[in-house]
C-alpha cells in the first residue's frame, strides 16, 4: 500500500505538469494527446434540435419558439454556462465623457460608466466605450465586442481612458503589475479597424473583459458574482455562471445602456467576439434577443465547434485549463461528450432566426475549423423550420470564400487571430441583413 502510494505521487504531480504545459502551450507540448487527424474523429451522433427530450417533434414555429427552445437555453444554462441573473434593480448609468471631434473629426466617442449596483465606484462597474461616425445619420447600427486589455487598447487615441482594472502581466502589451502602462495604448488596434468600422457608418461599443470578471480562477470573490450571492453564499451553485456566464451578462448590461443612447439604433445592435470572448458572444446572443446578429471570431471548444468531435481542444482540456469559465455541472462531461444533452449546434440554433456569423482560420486547428463549420451548418434546420436559409453551402467552403446565407461562415487564411479580413466579411454581413433583406 505504502509503496504504491508513494509512487503514484510523482506521477500525479507528472500528469499536472502535463496538464499545465497542455494550457499554455496547445500545439506543441501535447501534440501526441491532442486530436489533429481527421480520420481519429469518432462516430458520434448529433442530438436532433428539433426533438424535444420528450420525444416531441417540432414541426412548427410555435413548438419551437414556447416548447424546444426554452428547453435547450435551460439545458445550456444548467449544464454548460451556469444560470444568470437578470439586470439590477440600481444599475445606473453615467456617461463620463462625450467628444465631438474624436479621431481627427472621423468620430464623436463616448465613455459610459455602468455602476451595477447602488455603492457606485466601490462596486462592481464596466466602462464602456462608444465610437459613433460623425458623418452619418443617426441612429447608427453598432457593433459590440468585449476586448482582452482594456479599452484603451483598441486604438492609440489617447482621449480614451486608462483601464484601472486588473490585468494579467504582459510587458508587451504595457501591463506591468496587474495594470495598463500609457505604454499599453493602441496595443491591441490590429484587432480593430475603428475607422474602417465608422467609414462604413456603423458605431463600435467595447468594454474591458476584466471588468466584469478578472479572467483567473479566485473561486469568484471578485467581479461581478458576489454583487449576487445571496446570504452565506460564497461561490456559484453548480449550475450558476462562470465567467463566460459574467462576461455575456456583461454584454447584456451594455446592451441595456445602448437602449437609453438616442445616436445608437438599439435594434440593429450586432453582438461579436474572438475566442473565448466569441464563446461568449454566442452565449449573450443565445439568450438575449435583443442582438440582432450573433459574430463568432474562432470561438472553438465551448463556442461554435462540435463538441463531440474531440478534435483540438476538448471538454475536458478546457476545463482543466480554465476551471472558472462554465458552471461545475459542466465538468462532469469531461471525456463523456456523447452525453452531454446537446451540441454547439443547438447554441448557434438558439439564435434563429436571427442572423449568425461563424468564422475560423486555417491554422487555428485548437478550435477546429471543421467542427465550426459543421456545427453551422448542422443549425440550419432551426432556421429552414422558421423561413429562413440557414447556410447556404453543403461543403466547407474554401479559404477566404465567405458564404452569408442567415447563418455566415468563412475559413480565413492565417491564425488565431481577428483581422481586418474578418471584419470586412462582418460589416459586408451586417449591411446584407440590415439594409439590404428589409430585416
Ligand atoms: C485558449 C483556449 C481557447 C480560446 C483561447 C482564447 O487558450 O484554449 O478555448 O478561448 O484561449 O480565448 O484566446
Amino acid at each position: 500500500m505504502k509503496r504504491d502510494r508513494a509512487r503514484g505521487l510523482p506521477w500525479a504531480l507528472v500528469g499536472i505538469a502535463v496538464l499545465a504545459c497542455v494550457a499554455r502551450q496547445p500545439a506543441s507540448a501535447e501534440q501526441a494527446a491532442v486530436n489533429y487527424d481527421e480520420s481519429l474523429v469518432p462516430a458520434y451522433t448529433l442530438p436532433d434540435p428539433l426533438l424535444c427530450q420528450d420525444g416531441t417533434v417540432v414541426r412548427d414555429a410555435d413548438t419551437w419558439r414556447n416548447k424546444r427552445r426554452p428547453e435547450l437555453l435551460a439545458l445550456f444554462a444548467g449544464e454548460m454556462y451556469g444560470k444568470s441573473p437578470g439586470r439590477p434593480a440600481d444599475m445606473t448609468f453615467h456617461v463620463r465623457s462625450t467628444e465631438e471631434n474624436a479621431l481627427g473629426g472621423a468620430a464623436v466617442r463616448k465613455e459610459i460608466v455602468v455602476y451595477f449596483s447602488s455603492a457606485k465606484e466601490t462596486g462592481p462597474k464596466m466602462d464602456v466605450l462608444l465610437y459613433l461616425p460623425k458623418q452619418a445619420r443617426r441612429p447608427v447600427p453598432v457593433f459590440l465586442g468585449l476586448n482582452f486589455f482594456g479599452n484603451h487598447t483598441i486604438h492609440a487615441d489617447p482621449g480614451i481612458t486608462l483601464s484601472k482594472s486588473w490585468m494579467r502581466d504582459n510587458p508587451g502589451k504595457g501591463v506591468v503589475n496587474h495594470q495598463a502602462t500609457e505604454a499599453s495604448r493602441g496595443t491591441s488596434a490590429g484587432r480593430w479597424p475603428v475607422e474602417l468600422i465608422l467609414s462604413r457608418g456603423y458605431g463600435l461599443a467595447t468594454i474591458y473583459y476584466g471588468d466584469l470578471d478578472p479572467d483567473f480562477d479566485d473561486g469568484f470573490q471578485n467581479g461581478v458574482h458576489p454583487l449576487f450571492y445571496k446570504e452565506g453564499q460564497t461561490r456559484p451553485a453548480p449550475d450558476e455562471w462562470g465567467s463566460i456566464g459574467a462576461w455575456a451578462w456583461g454584454l447584456s448590461r451594455a446592451m441595456d445602456y445602448l437602449e437609453t443612447d438616442p445616436d445608437v439604433d438599439a435594434g440593429k445592435v450586432a453582438v461579436l467576439g474572438h475566442s473565448r470572448l466569441g464563446k461568449t458572444a454566442l452565449w449573450a446572443g443565445a439568450q438575449d434577443e435583443r442582438f440582432a446578429i450573433v459574430i463568432s471570431n474562432d470561438s472553438g471548444c465551448g463556442g461554435a465547434a462540435l463538441s463531440r468531435r474531440r478534435f483540438g481542444e476538448t471538454v475536458a482540456r478546457i476545463n482543466a485549463a480554465f476551471p472558472h469559465w462554465f458552471c461545475e455541472n459542466f465538468k462532469k462531461y469531461g471525456d463523456r461528450e456523447d452525453e452531454l444533452p446537446f451540441d454547439q449546434h443547438e447554441l448557434i440554433a438558439l439564435i434563429a432566426p436571427r442572423p449568425v456569423y461563424v468564422a475560423s482560420a486555417s491554422e487555428d486547428l485548437w478550435a477546429d475549423p471543421k467542427g465550426e463549420f459543421l456545427a453551422a451548418k448542422a443549425a440550419s434546420p432551426v432556421y429552414q423550420l422558421l423561413g429562413k436559409d440557414g447556410l447556404p453551402a453543403d461543403e466547407m467552403p474554401p479559404p477566404d470564400h465567405p458564404v452569408m446565407g442567415t447563418i455566415g461562415y468563412h475559413v480565413r487564411t492565417g491564425k488565431h487571430d481577428l483581422t481586418e479580413y474578418d471584419w470586412r466579411c462582418y460589416l459586408d454581413f451586417a449591411d446584407k441583413h440590415f439594409f439590404r433583406s428589409g430585416q
